[in-house]
């Protein structure tokens, strides 16, 4: 159902730009976590939320949550490109975010704590009287780890203001999801935690739009938190080198017809709201913003070895002992 037009333009125009900027990294970087055919899991989940929620998405297609929340291509892209002007300082090949934009920062390594500390998040937000909500996503191979129960029952048991988000493209590098849980559906697990389990259609913005805003206005009026499974479907390797041999090509041809932004595009253009040259207008400009900001990236400086000191390793101590 498309209730309110200028918001769907906003989301199909997001999910546009993820998949440019996706692409553009793709071919910049051979370890970027490519992101393309999950673009409806971070935009349905994150847009409209407000400056004062807590973001904290998952690492596969998080940068789109970042520009949602302010950053600039550009500083995005010099996260990508390493640069010294990046929020990790070119410290981090990668790309990451301020926590003053109310966004968790990418923190490589180690999945599953997120959901913890995003559920810490919540719980601050509940001490300190705020009617704020936190949403967090991750991925189904994530969600088996026992990081996931501990914080979604805590969440639970202390009714927090926290919408949990399972971004299910059915693949943990070369592990299928049914080889890693006998449970069919990822949202039934709500049941066990005494909180709404909802299955939605990850491929389909509005869908995982609808059921996020449903889980926030719970959230917010102290009802505690839902546990929402989006599936979906990782149409490339785990990261853009993996040529991923490990599945059969036949699977991905099946998702490749369930095309987010395409499915959208369709539904938009039966409802007479987006003309194919409206759609193409939207792909073009995309793909010269993202070119601009990479350029205009690419004349950062660059890390020197002398920027390698201790001096940010450890904080300032808040009193002298
Ligand atoms: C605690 C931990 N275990 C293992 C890894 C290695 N690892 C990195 S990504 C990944 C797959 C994660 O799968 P999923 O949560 O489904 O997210 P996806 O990559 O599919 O988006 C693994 C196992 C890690 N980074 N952290």
């Amino acid at each position: 159902m498309i209730e309110d037009v200028k918001q769907v333009l906003a989301m199909h125009r997001l999910m546009v730009q993820s998949r440019v900027l996706d692409e553009a990294c793709c071919e910049e970087s051979a370890h970027w976590f490519p992101s393309q055919g999950e673009e409806a899991v971070p935009v349905g989940t994150f847009y409209g939320l407000r400056p004062d929620d807590v973001c904290a998405p998952a690492y596969r297609g998080a940068p789109i949550v970042y520009l949602m929340r302010g950053m600039t291509l550009e500083q995005v892209w010099a996260g990508a490109l390493g640069k010294r002007t990046s929020f990790g300082r070119g410290r981090h090949f990668s790309f990451t975010a301020p926590i003053e934009l109310r966004v968790f920062p990418y923190i490589a390594g180690d999945l599953g704590p997120i959901i913890s500390q995003a559920t810490g998040a919540a719980f601050a937000q509940r001490y300190r009287k705020s009617d704020a909500v936190t949403a967090v996503s991750f991925g189904d191979g994530t969600s088996n780890r026992g990081d996931f129960h501990e914080a979604v029952n805590l969440g639970a048991a202390w009714r927090l203001p926290i919408v949990y988000v399972i971004q299910n493209n059915h693949w943990a590098i070369s592990m299928p999801i049914e080889k890693a849980t006998a449970a069919k559906r990822l949202a039934d697990r709500a049941a066990g935690y005494g909180i709404p389990g909802v299955a939605v259609d990850g491929n389909d913005v509005l869908a995982v739009h609808t059921a996020v805003q449903e889980a926030v206005r719970r959230a917010r009026a102290g009802h505690g938190p839902t546990l929402i499974e989006a599936e979906t479907f990782r149409m490339r390797g785990h990261i853009a080198a993996d040529t991923a041999s490990y599945r059969a090509p036949e699977e991905v041809e099946e998702w490749r017809g369930r095309d987010p932004i395409q499915r959208l595009e369709a539904r938009l253009a039966d409802a007479g709201v987006l003309s194919a040259e409206d759609a193409q207008a939207v792909w073009a400009e995309a793909a010269q913003e993202v070119g601009e900001a990479k350029a205009a990236a690419q004349r950062h400086p660059d890390i020197l070895p002398t920027d390698l000191g201790l001096d940010e390793m450890f904080a300032t101590p808040l009193r002298e002992a």
